[in-house]
């Protein structure tokens, strides 16, 4: 046999093996429900310490422009699964049903021989499918003793959600799972969310700390349009004294508060943890009484507190799922994210929730691990958005990427390979009316700068400079010095609108949807 041909025999040979040994990476996804980048330690905002999330940064990479394509519950979570932004899935608002039966990535997975799970929050009606075992919180899911839906059976367990998020994964990783497989796991848990009920080991961490509110916190929204002055999202404003604050009696009018009820819900065992801890806490305010922007300040404090101490319990769960993976081996080959469905206003406009467009809503913390392919230490700074998930994960796992999927799977980007990728990005919200108050909207974001179109019962435009003012105070979309920028961001939106499908006839179909589905009483009420 000649030279040649035995050295291409050999290596084709090597080559074969290599495919055959060669098994396709498990994933497990982590999302939490509301998770502000702000309070991931990692991104360097010293509000608190996530040492486990930050593993996964240090044993990986960390994206420093994640985005969503419509920071809502709901429809991320919708979009996550179908790597299609909403006005292609059907999932636009919190109200609109998602049809499962649409392809999704667990689903692709799950084709081609991953065992698949799906624990926790996914907040979309119906039975989930793709998923060889699931185990979901009906709707928003509760905080204390939740339900579940598992395969079908409504079960009750006593304890807080967070925790019980993470043994039921530890459980479904140990004990349930095909271990022939490899394995996809979507690890989701409900908290942060509104109403930030903190696990009671956690009920006084931070009480020793007073925080500073964010530069903007007393913003009067003159910069901005009308669409911020009018939102019904300020924590010194429209937080409120039971849900939000846990005060049993309002402090000022002294009438009963809905947290009563909420307490309700909890054993006694429970209800005593949280009523030794607050009491003191809720006695002491009413006898400083503060007022003006003090109380202001208060506000922050209690909020941006609970909002924290959940997120501890989260950290905690993260790092016993890490350590499974390390003692079992499967580190090496399991691609670890970190995500939330969305950013979360941390006090910055004077708010919390989500929704707008404006950079901490629109923002989403990523953190991403791969010993195999994912150097330690890498930071990510391209556009990317929740939509690329979908797409990412069936490459790392050798599937063909469906045509009509329109995120980009991201692995030559975080693995350093590539450097080609999106200069922009397009975001859509429809919710409106409804709690908070966000009026509908779309826009486009390029990496300085962000245009967005308030429409419905206004017509307004706004643009930002986001290098002059990245905390968006100045709307420029009338500075004559932005003329041409604003051209040109006009006509990457139009770009946006063309590339992803979106146009005015949808919003209005939409709209035209959600008023009907008010009309008949179902979804959030004002
Ligand atoms: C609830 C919350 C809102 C929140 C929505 C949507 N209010 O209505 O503050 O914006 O959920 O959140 S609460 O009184 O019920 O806490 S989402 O993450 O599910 O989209
Ligand atoms: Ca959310």
């Amino acid at each position: 046999m000649n030279k040649l041909l035995k050295i291409l025999l050999i290596s084709s040979f090597i080559f074969s093996s290599c495919k055959e040994t060669h098994s396709p990476p498990n994933i497990v996804f982590i999302m939490s429900d509301d998770h502000a980048f702000q309070a991931v330690s990692a991104y360097g905002h010293k509000l608190n310490n996530t040492p486990n999330i930050d593993r996964i940064a240090e044993e990986g990479a960390i994206f420093n422009k994640g985005f969503v394509t419509n920071s809502i519950c709901a429809p991320s979570r919708a979009v996550m699964l179908t790597g299609k932004h909403s006005f292609v899935n059907g999932k636009v608002d919190n109200v609109q049903p998602f049809n499962w039966d649409q392809p999704n990535f667990a689903k692709n997975l799950q084709n081609a021989g991953y065992e698949t799970a799906l624990i926790g929050k996914i907040h979309l009606k119906g039975e989930p499918q793709g998923f060889n075992h699931w185990s979901v919180l009906p709707g928003q899911g509760h905080y204390y003793n939740p339900k579940f839906i598992e395969n079908g059976d409504t079960i009750q367990i006593e304890g807080h959600v967070t925790p019980i998020t993470t043994n039921m994964t530890l459980d479904w990783l140990d004990n349930k799972r095909d271990k022939d497989k490899p394995f996809l796991l979507l690890y989701h848990q409900k908290a942060p969310h509104r109403n930030w009920m903190t696990e009671e080991k956690y009920l006084t961490l931070f009480d020793d700390k007073t925080f500073d509110p964010p530069a903007n916190y007393f913003d009067d929204y003159e910069g901005m349009g009308t669409a911020a002055k009018e939102q019904e999202m300020q924590i010194d404003g429209h937080a409120v004294w039971g849900h939000d604050f846990k005060f049993l009696t309002n402090p000022i009018t002294g009438k009963k508060t809905n947290f009563n009820w909420e307490l309700k819900r909890l054993t006694d065992d429970q209800r005593e943890k949280w009523l030794s801890a607050y009491t003191p806490k809720n006695d002491a305010f009413r006898e400083s009484m503060p007022t003006g922007k003090d109380l202001g300040i208060w506000k922050f404090n209690r909020y941006i507190k609970d909002y924290l101490r959940t997120i501890q319990s989260i950290d905690d769960g993260v790092g016993e799922v890490l350590d499974y993976l390390d003692k079992n081996n499967l580190s090496e080959n399991t691609i670890v994210v970190y995500t939330s469905d969305q950013g979360f206003y941390l006090g910055e406009h004077g708010w919390f929730d989500k929704r707008f467009m404006y950079e901490e809503s629109l923002r989403t913390p990523i953190l991403m691990k791969y010993p195999k392919e994912i150097k330690k230490g890498t930071q990510v700074n391209q556009l990317i958005q929740n939509l690329d998930f979908a797409a990412t994960f069936l490459d790392y796992a050798g599937i063909e990427i469906p045509e009509d999927i329109q995120g980009k799977s991201f692995r030559n980007i975080v693995n350093n390979k590539s450097s080609e990728w999106r200069d922009a990005i397009y975001y859509t919200y429809y919710e409106y009316p409804s709690v908070h108050m966000v009026k509908r909207h779309y826009g486009v974001r390029t990496d300085r700068y962000k245009l967005m179109h308030f429409y419905y019962d206004i017509d307004e435009w706004e643009m930002y400079d986001l290098k002059e003012d990245p905390s968006e105070m100045m709307n420029v979309y009338d500075n004559p010095e932005y003329s041409e920028i604003k051209e040109m961001m006009h006509m990457r939106l139009v770009e946006m609108r063309d590339k992803y499908g979106d146009t005015d006839e949808l919003n209005k179909m939409h709209l035209e949807r959600y008023l009907a589905s008010k009309k008949r009483g179902a979804g959030p009420k004002k």
